[in-house]
């Protein structure tokens, strides 16, 4: 039962609506100076704070709440006798609700002309202060951060009988323990900003340096398992879900049948999906195979099926245990064809009832849904001894706008395709990266060699192992040919296509070794390491 909310948002979206309701409930509401306001003037009854402590709103509003009748309000246990005794004794009412969002410092920083007052003075103090006295007390107290919750928080007080009774249904210890968890990783979150945002600061400590990226690391995580172990046996892991909105595919992925997924597992399954998830487009599915984080077969196709026995055909030996991704639903047919391999994982947006069934069969391998989306982290980051890398992720894809023909030769319509097919593909192998195909389908990956010359060395050798003919085929370079010779070793495999970022000293070199043997050859601009 709510007999009191205190409601205190510098996000005013649909607060007016919960607290109507929440005063149609019999809630009593207590608010700040612009909340209450707001309240006021549509005809909530509410009570200012300042009216309720007997101390006036002071320091240009710095001082607002932090008061022992809003705290100990909050903070009482109700279950502790001398709790209630000292509230009785000082005249303090419970406060069992307390709905909150904090000063936007994240978007006043992310203004160029922010300057260090306008930053400090955005730095909510008595928001995070009752925040986390009401999380801190979530067995007694609704503490609500997040617009997104008023619903949630209504429903269940409307619930059963809630209603007709004064102060509505009990909130349930679920919900109040996931509010409390979200503020927790709310306050952090917000905290985090304020760190990152001074230590950006630069010599005079008035300006953000420009060279801070980013301005602020919001991260804020939820952990989703234990794992039996890491990389290796002896390490030990964990997966950790992100709960910063719009995040990447792995925050919602649902997992229909098979043993527990491993770190390995995971790792894959992501360089997977973000792989497969860039074939669209073709109007054709789309199926990539991978093995140690690289892609070891991708095809499209006219179905499921018809892209799995493509990508299967690049490196059959490597996808033994490999984990397989389509961006189609998969179907009983590909399902058959993928359970007569090993595998330890399989991933799609989604799977028929009959591939359900034929997949049940092999209660081994891991089925994951994952709806298809554009749903990307906000940043890279990467451990090091001692401190993190952050980087924004590599999300372009280059559109054929961008390509420029550098040799004499023109591609054709078909060798365009296949290019950028290739380079599709290149931006997820790990470099040094050579990837040849032909029609839609890889014919030879070369993976995480130091040197590109024996990338193109290992790509070619593993088409021939696979029995499949590089004559005419397409390839692209996640970066560009230092020298002539890596370019020599494709040519001479038999590609007669060639795309790479170009911008090396020896471009010309390159270019003229290109017309030399008269192959067709493209530059995209960009570049694709992956490490
Ligand atoms: O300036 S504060 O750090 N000091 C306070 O005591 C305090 N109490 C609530 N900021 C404080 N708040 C914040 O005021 C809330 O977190 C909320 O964001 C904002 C709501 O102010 P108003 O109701 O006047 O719009």
């Amino acid at each position: 039962m709510i007999k009191q909310a205190l409601i205190s948002v510098s996000d005013k979206t649909g607060v007016l609506d919960f607290a109507k309701a929440l005063a149609a409930l019999g809630v009593n509401i207590l608010s700040t100076g612009g909340t209450a306001k707001l309240l006021q003037e549509n005809g909530v009854q509410v009570t200012e704070v300042a009216d309720y402590t007997g101390f006036p709103e002071m320091l240009d509003g710095r001082v607002k709440t932090l008061h022992p009748k809003v705290h100990g309000g909050i903070l009482a246990r109700r279950d502790l006798p001398e709790h209630v005794a000292k509230l009785d004794e000082h005249g303090i009412p419970q406060i069992d609700m307390v709905v909150v969002n904090l000063y936007p410092f994240q978007q006043t920083v992310a203004k160029d002309e922010c300057s260090l007052e306008d930053a400090i003075e955005n730095i909510d103090i008595g928001g995070p202060t009752m925040l986390r006295s009401a999380a801190k007390n979530h067995r007694d107290v609704v503490v609500v951060c997040d617009p997104a919750d008023y619903g949630v928080v209504l429903a269940e007080m409307k619930g059963v009988g809630g209603a007709d009774a004064a102060g509505g249904a009990p909130v349930s210890y679920e919900t109040k323990f996931r509010l409390a968890k979200k503020v927790f990783a709310h306050t952090a979150q917000y905290d985090g900003s304020i760190t990152n945002y001074l230590t950006s600061l630069g010599e005079d400590r008035l300006h953000a340096t420009r060279a801070s990226y980013p301005q602020t690391l919001n991260m804020s995580f939820e952990k989703v398992q234990d794992m039996r172990y890491g990389e290796n046996p002896h390490q030990g892991a964990a997966f950790y879900r992100d709960l910063v909105p719009g995040a990447g595919a792995l925050a919602a992925y649902t997992q229909l049948q098979g043993k527990e997924l491993s770190y390995n597992n995971i790792a894959d399954a992501d360089a997977a999906w973000e792989c497969v998830k860039s074939l669209g487009g073709e109007g054709q599915a789309g199926c990539v195979i991978v093995k140690h984080a690289n892609p070891c077969g991708v095809a499209i196709g006219l179905d499921a099926l018809d892209a799995y026995g493509r990508a299967l055909q690049t490196d059959p030996t490597s996808a033994f245990g490999g984990i397989i991704a389509f961006n189609v639903e998969v179907d009983g047919r590909a399902a058959e064809a993928v359970s007569k391999l090993f595998v330890e994982v399989l991933i799609a947006p989604s799977f028929t009832a009959e591939a359900r069934q034929v997949m049940a069969a092999k209660q081994n391998v891991r089925l994951l849904q994952i709806p298809l989306g554009d749903a990307q982290n906000p940043y890279d980051v990467k451990r090091v001894g001692g401190g993190l890398l952050v980087q924004a992720p590599d999300a372009k894809n280059v559109g054929l706008g961008e390509l420029r023909v550098v040799s004499k030769k023109q591609p054709t319509q078909q060798q365009l395709q296949d290019l950028m097919f290739a380079w599709r593909v290149a931006k997820f192998v790990k470099s040094n990266a050579i990837v040849f195909c032909a029609n839609g389908m890889t014919l030879g990956v070369g993976a995480g060699q130091m040197s590109r010359i024996d990338s193109a060395r290992i790509a070619s050798i593993k088409a021939q192992n696979a029995g499949l003919s590089l004559a005419g085929s397409a390839v692209a370079s996640d970066a560009f040919f230092p020298f002539r010779d890596g370019l020599d070793v494709v040519v001479d495999a038999g590609a007669t296509c060639v795309i790479h970022p170009g911008g090396s000293m020896r471009d010309q070199e390159v270019i003229d070794a290109a017309d030399e043997r008269g192959v067709v050859m493209l530059y995209t601009g960009t570049r694709h390491f992956r490490h």
